[in-house]
This record gives C-alpha cells, structure tokens and sequence, in this order.
C-alpha cells in the first residue's frame, strides 16, 4: 500500500467551481449524474496536464467533456481514479455512475442504515459516490437533487437550502437543495428515508431566523428534545464566547443507526449516530445525557472550525478537530461543572492517549505520513489536539486567545488552511513568538517533566527545577524541548497559598501563575518565602506530561484538603491511591498479604464525611484509578496484579466506610425517588455519589444492600439508577437476582437497539471468570450483529477495552477471539475493524508469554488473506 507523506503535498492541477449532483435512488442500484464546473487551478503552473480524479466501487455508464460524449479511448479507468485529458483551461465533465448503498457495509460513501439511505464522506468516501476530485483543498458550490420512491422514501435531505422538488407519475419524487456556501466534497450528505422531525427555531444574534430540524425513525421520535435544546445552547454559546454566527436558514440533524463515528459536521446537515441524539431518562444514563450534549455542540461548532475554515490536506485534522474538541470542553464546562469536565477528560486522556503515545501507532498531532487516513481520527489528533490549543489560550491568556481566534476566522473565512496558518494568527494577534511551541504538533509522544525543589530558610528562596525529556516514538528517536506552561501555585503550613515572586521581579503576581518550561533543564527561584512550602503543579493539568515530583502520601492528603485548585485536589487524590495500589500491586507480586494504606481509607472518609462537598467530586475521589491507567503507568503490566490489588482496596474502602457510604446512599436515594428525572449537573452529582456509593456497597453483600439495589433495579424512573443497579448486580455473586434482571431488562428494552447496546455493555465488562464464554454465548443473541458499529463497539470493544482481567486471559484466548473478529470486520468494515484492533496492538506493555500470544494473533491477521488498507497498516506498524 502507498504511503502518503506530509512533504509531498502540491496543490491540485485543477479546481471545481460548481458541483451538479443527481442521484437516483432504487433498491438494487443508486445512479449518480454529476455535473462539474472546472477550470486550471491558477497556482498550479502552465500547461494543461492530465486530469486525475478519485473514483472507487464505481460503474461508469457515460462520460461527456463540454457535451461531448467520450469512448473507451478518450480516458483511463482504473481501480481507485479515472483520468483524462482536458483540452481547455475551463470546461464542464458530465458523468454517470451506478453505485450500490444497498450492499455498502463499510459505512462510508452513500449506504443503507436500515430502512434509509444515508452518506458519510470524510475523509474520503465521497470518491465511492462519483468520479471527484475528493481532496479538502478542493471546494465548490453544491446542487444536489435527490430522486426516489414517494412511499418509502418521504423525506429527500441534502446540503443547503431545499429550492425546487416535485412528483414524477411512476410514485417517484424529488427534491433539489442548494449549498451556498463552497465546501469540499467531505462535507457533501444526502439522507433519503421515512422520517419524522423535530422542529424547533432560533434567532441568531444578528436577527435572522434558523429552521432547526431533528429528524429521527418516528419510534424515535420522543427522544429528541435533549438534543435539540443542546443544539439552541450550542448555538447562543459560539455567539457568545466567539462571536460566530450561524449562516444558512436550515440547521438539520438526521440520526442513524449504523454510523462508524459518533457524528459528522455535513453542512448544514449533519448526520448522527442514534447514540449520540437520542436520550429520555428511561433510555439514557446521565452520562449519554452529557455525550448527547457535548456532540451535538462538537458537530455545530464545526461549522466554523471545519466548514467555514477547513483543512488544506489532511494532516492538518487536528486543525479542525483540536480546536473543536477544545471548544465543545469549554462548553460542557460551561453548561455543567467545569472541574469535574477537566478531571473526566484528564482521566480520559491520560489513560488512552498516553497510551496511544507510547505505542506502535505514535503520531504526533499533526501525522507526517499515512497509509490510511481513516486511521488518523485518534485520541491524538482529537484530545491532544485540544490540549495544544489549550496551551495555546493558557499561554495568552483568554482574552488574547479570543483576538487570536477572530483572526483565524477574519483572514481564513471560505479557505482551506493548516495549523500553521491558525498558529500564525495566534502569533499575529498578540505579537507572540510560539515557534518552539509548534513542536507540540510535530513531535509524538508524551514528555516527563521532573520536579525537584530546593527551600533555603536564611534567603527565603524557595525553588523549582524542571527536566523535560520525551521517549523516542516510531521514526523519531531524539526530541527537542517543549514549551510546558506549568500553572502553579504554593501553600504554607496551614494550606493558605503564598504570594509569588519570581527573582528579579519588583512585586508578586498573584498566588495561581503560569512558568513557561522551555529548556530541557531549568530552575525558577521565588523569593520571600518565608516557610518551606508545598508546591501545586500543573493546576488544571495545564500541559499533556506527566509531571513528577516527591510528595509524600501525608503531602498528598494535605493538598486534598486544602489545594484552591480543585482538579489538584482531585489529582492528590489519585496520586496517593496510585502509591496505594502499587504497593499492593508490588505485595501480590512478591507473594505477600495484601495490605491496605489506612491513609488512603482515612483520606476518602473524610470526602464522605464532608456535606459540604461536590457530590460529582466525591464521587470523582471515590472512583480508584481504572486498571486501564494502572496499566498504561506500569514498565510492563501485570493484569492480575492489577485487578487483585484494586478489588482489595475496593473490598477494604467498603467495609471500613460502610456506614458512611450507606447514609449518603439511601439520603440521595430517597430524593431520586422524589424527583422527576432532570439532566442538570447537580441532580448528575447526586446521582453519581449514589451509584458509586451501592457498587461500594454491595460489597458487603449485606442482604439490606441487595434488597436496595434491586428496589433501585426495579423502580427507578431513570436509565441512570436503572442500569447501575443491574451493573452492580451483575458483577455481584448474587446469580438468582443477577439473571432475573437482565433477563427483566432485555425483555423491557428489546426493541430499543441502544438500551441494548447498554445491556451487552455490562455484561462483556463483567469481570467474573468465564468472561470470554459470556461474549462468545452473547454474540449468538437475536439483537447482535456485527453489520452494526454500536454492538460491535458494545460487547467486543468493551470486552477487550474494559475486561482487561478477562480479556488478556494467559491462555490468550481473549487475544484469539479479537483476533478472529477482526479477520471478519476487515472484510465487513475495514474502519471498525482497525478501531477493534488497539488492544492487540499494545502488546509490548505485558509479560513475555502474553506477547508472544498476542503478536501470534497480528501474525495471524497479517496472514489471512487480503487486508483493508485500514488493517494493514495497523498490524504492520505493530508488528514493525
Ligand atoms: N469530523 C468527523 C466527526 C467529528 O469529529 O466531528
Ligand atoms: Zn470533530
């Protein structure tokens, strides 16, 4: 397979000024007449070479250059272009293509989901609809008229605005849309099918008035309000906190069922998977509530960040998708609690980037070659991206990060750009050099940062030296130092925070500021520090590192209590439950009793104890760092280990907090019952300290707990209680109470394929033994398919992802079972199949005999016949 290097781009020979779609839909075929405008790209030098379009899957029927029809000898069809010879710098290439969404199972290009058809173009699926020149850089004005049959096909959605539709006498109609706005051809979507609507309006800050439409499968329809009040808050909030206005009269979303992403920001019609639209309090957790909202603002806020301003290539992704995930996180914290939102998605990130970064796919946030760039919407590109452009706002402060954005958006506006260009604004905006700084972009893997400190009584010094370093990712072995900014701060004894004053400055600035680490070593000197202080580093996790620094476990419980920053106080927390776990992780390993720190018992009793607290907080505090964490932190991880240790402390936490743990659930409980479900972050943090407390609870398998939890099971009003009590109940040795509720469950929610997905969720993440038998007897359950990414994601990618005990079984029959799975994916869906691959893939991180097991199984894949670009590329940089 071809690899395509950042180095090599050239602007395109030639550009598409409009784009005349017609798509005839049937149930056997899709034809697909395009019309397109085109003239020499200007920047493309002289001379007339030939025209090379991107075509793939396509049955070309006819093909006319300015009217005039070509044979077989006038261009050159091969499997993914087609290519001719233009003889003028402007002309208009009519062709015709039959395609077939009926059988498309890759879910890219024009597919079938169910009973509609549906599109989903980026990166590059649009060249599976028609002959194109599918490259981001490439935007033109769309027509799209869309014809099918009435009966079945009702509603006939694309880009733009609707101008003309109409009746035909066979029981076929159409409908013609109009994009106003060039875009390129990644951002086209069609949506044919019976649907209904949600219909709701908006004024934008200028007046004008916006269609804002919900469509759904009418079953559906009672699940859409979340979403579309989500959509109204997204779209006064980017008025508000950057001034972008919406700009077309129609703003729809269609939800589907079969979808390989979460969602897609098609103008004006952006294209959802059902899971991230659809959630009622019966259906969905509180956590699908904030997904729902957070995507929904993700998608919007590309219209702007994308759309209006898109990418030059597409190893600019993260251009569009860092800054966006940066501002769909200023969102949610916004509309819910900003320190809960930063530990969710620093627990998020540090977990699952980090380990992406210290793996065999390690790219920096703006790749510098690909093999298939559908493998490229990681966690990198999107939520280090977002960290970048977070740097960016800490170094200039809100308001000049604010300046820096208009510009981007004054001088881009209707461009195809890179990260260069939206650095450049940034710089241009605020007379700011962030030249090292861009090495965040091009440099992969995730930097140390050690701390170490130096206090001198008789000078009143107090200071604090950094060494950076970055371990060598695949084809970059030496690093250059990082900008880090460190935001900081110091406590006295009695957890009062210190005025700070850097040598050489007249006056202290503030007791919060921000140290900008540039050099590989480097030491800042407060003065008039008049007692030995604690430090707090990296206040807000203010830089993707992992930061260390000696505290001990009573430094860590004094920050607990009294860091002003909360994410710090969340992150001692961590700290010393990591130190906890390690030692036990140690202690199982050597063969010894497992043993306990008290303090860190001591230190959650007293977040308990304290009603006074963020209940979403204590329930952050409560949560012990994931065994997907502890392995990520480990040299080589010892699964066991690691599950052993973290059920003791679990087991221990609950008998020594019981009472507490029982008070606080049966007080939260009870205003559960009395209270009409409501997706705010307080009833959130109610809830969250609820759940959290019964799986501690449950522990104790006291009968008064189990009695609880199936009253919780059986009558709450919501999907958020419901589904925690059956995950306790599940994971609990409690078969008869277990197999009545999933049994109960299934039988109430068949019929809704995403309480269904939760369902198979909390079953592939049971950690009893046999875990592998469970999903293997589940994937023969009427409701599972592997046709659909949501069940594939559900049960197998939980099973791998989230059962890790069960999954890296030492037999390596977990790794046997993915394997085989993705030997069917690849042929099915390449893009899920690839997705379904990363835990094998991190094979370097466990003991001798589970690597070789699992590099057996990559072998095996690489060996089973023709592979997906997708798939290829993954297990051969794997195994590299
Ligand atoms: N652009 C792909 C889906 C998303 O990031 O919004
Ligand atoms: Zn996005």
């Amino acid at each position: 397979p071809k690899v395509i290097h950042l180095k090599d781009y050239q602007v395109p020979d030639y550009l598409i000024d409009e784009t005349h779609l017609t798509f005839e839909l049937y149930e056997d075929r899709s034809l697909v007449h395009a019309q397109l405008v085109m003239r020499r790209n200007p920047e493309a030098g002289a001379g007339l070479p030939p025209l090379q379009l991107h075509g793939q899957d396509l049955e070309l029927i006819s093909l006319a250059l300015n009217d005039r029809q070509l044979g077989l000898g006038d261009y050159e069809v091969a499997e993914e272009s087609l290519t001719l010879q233009p003889d003028a710098a402007s002309f208009t290439l009519d062709s015709t293509v039959v395609i077939h969404p009926e059988s498309n199972t890759a879910l890219e290009g024009l597919y079938k989901s169910g009973s509609m058809f549906c599109t989903q173009c980026e990166a590059e699926g649009f060249r599976k609809i028609t002959y194109y020149l599918d490259r981001p850089d490439v935007m033109s004005k769309f027509t799209t008229t869309v014809s099918a049959e009435k009966h079945a096909y009702p509603i006939l959605l694309s880009n733009g605005n609707p101008i003309a539709s109409g009746e035909e006498d066979d029981g076929r109609h159409w409908t013609t849309w109009e994009d106003p706005f060039k875009k390129p051809a990644y951002l086209f979507a069609l949506v044919a099918g019976d649907l209904w609507c949600v219909e709701d309006s908006f004024t934008t800050m200028s007046g004008r008035d916006v269609a804002l439409r919900i469509y759904v499968e009418p079953e559906n329809i009672d699940k859409c309000q979340h979403a579309m009040d989500s959509l109204k808050k997204s779209m006064k909030w980017d008025e508000d906190a950057y001034g972008r206005e919406y700009d077309l009269d129609i703003f729809m979303i269609v939800a589907v069922n079969d979808f390989n992403m979460g969602a897609m920001e098609n103008k004006g019609l952006n294209i959802f998977n059902s899971s991230a639209v659809l959630a009622r309090a019966e259906t969905a957790t509180d956590a699908a509530h904030q997904r729902v909202e957070a995507i929904v603002a993700h998608e919007y806020f590309h219209n702007w960040t994308g759309n209006r301003v898109t990418c030059r290539d597409w190893f600019q992704l993260s251009l569009k998708e860092g800054f966006t995930v940066f501002r769909d996180a200023q969102f949610s914290a916004d509309m819910n609690s900003p320190t809960v939102k930063r530990v969710e998605d620093v627990s998020y990130l540090r977990t699952h980037q980090f380990a992406e970064d210290a793996g065999p796919m390690a790219h920096s946030v703006r790749p510098e070659s690909f093999i298939e760039i559908s493998n490229f919407y990681t966690l990198t590109v999107y939520e280090k991206g977002a960290e970048v452009v977070r740097m960016i706002q800490t170094l200039l402060g809100e308001e000049g990060f604010r300046k820096g954005s208009d510009l981007y958006f004054e001088r881009h506006d209707g461009q195809a750009v890179t990260v260069d260009d939206f650095v450049k604004a940034m710089e241009d905006a605020n007379g700011a050099d962030l030249t090292q700084f861009k090495r965040w972009y091009s440099q992969a893997g995730t930097p140390r940062l050690s701390v170490s400190e130096q206090y001198d009584a008789a000078a009143k010094t107090y200071s604090l030296t950094f060494r950076q370093s970055c371990p060598p990712t695949p084809g970059q072995s030496e690093k250059l130092a990082f900008v880090i900014p460190v935001s900081m701060g110091l406590l006295d004894g009695q957890g009062n925070e210190i005025a700070l004053r850097l040598q050489g400055e007249d006056a202290s600035v503030g007791t919060t500021r921000v140290l900008a680490v540039d050099q590989p070593e480097q030491t800042f000197t407060f003065v008039g520090v008049s007692e030995q202080p604690l430090p707090s580093l990296l206040r807000g996790f203010s830089a993707p590192v992992k930061l260390e620094f000696p505290y001990s476990r009573d430094q860590l419980m004094f920050l607990m209590q009294h860091d002003s920053d909360g994410f710090n106080r969340w992150e001692a927390g961590q700290q010393l439950s990591v130190q906890v776990l390690q030692d036990m992780i140690g202690q199982h390993q050597r063969g010894e009793a497992l043993q306990l720190d008290q303090r860190l018992v001591e230190a959650l009793r007293s977040q308990l104890e304290d009603e006074s607290l963020d209940q979403a907080m204590v329930a952050e505090m409560l949560s012990l760092p994931s065994e997907a964490y502890l392995t990520e932190i480990s040299e080589v991880a010892d699964v066991d280990a690691i599950h052993q240790a973290r059920e003791f402390a679990r087991q221990g936490i609950s008998s020594a907090l019981f009472d507490l743990f029982w008070k606080r659930y049966q007080a939260n409980r009870e205003i559960s019952r009395q209270t009409p479900y409501v997706a705010q972050a307080e009833h959130f943090a109610r809830r969250a300290l609820q759940n959290i407390a019964l799986s501690y609870l449950m522990l104790s398998g006291k009968p008064e707990v189990v009695a609880a939890c199936v009253d919780q099971f059986e009558e709450a009003d919501n999907m958020t209680e419901r589904l925690t009590a059956l995950a306790v109940l599940v994971n609990s040795g409690f078969e008869a109470e277990r197999d009545k509720a999933l049994a109960s469950f299934a039988e109430h929610f068949k019929d809704n394929p995403l309480v269904m997905d939760q369902w198979f969720s909390v079953q592939a993440g049971n950690t009893q033994p046999g875990g592998l038998e469970r999903v293997q007897q589940l994937m023969q359950h009427p409701a599972f398919t592997l046709k659909n990414p949501n069940k594939v994601r559900a049960l197998i990618g939980a099973f791998a992802n989230q059962n890790l005990v069960n999954y890296h079984r030492a037999d390596g029959a977990g790794y046997r079972f993915l394997a085989d799975q993705v030997i069917v994916l690849n042929k099915l869906n390449p893009q899920i199949a690839s997705r379904l691959l990363a835990p094998l893939t991190r094979w370097r991180k466990y003991d001798a005999g589970r690597q070789g097991l699992m590099k057996a199984e990559l072998e095996r894949i690489l060996a089973s016949g023709e592979l997906s670009s997708d798939v290829y590329e993954v297990v051969s940089k794997s195994l590299a």
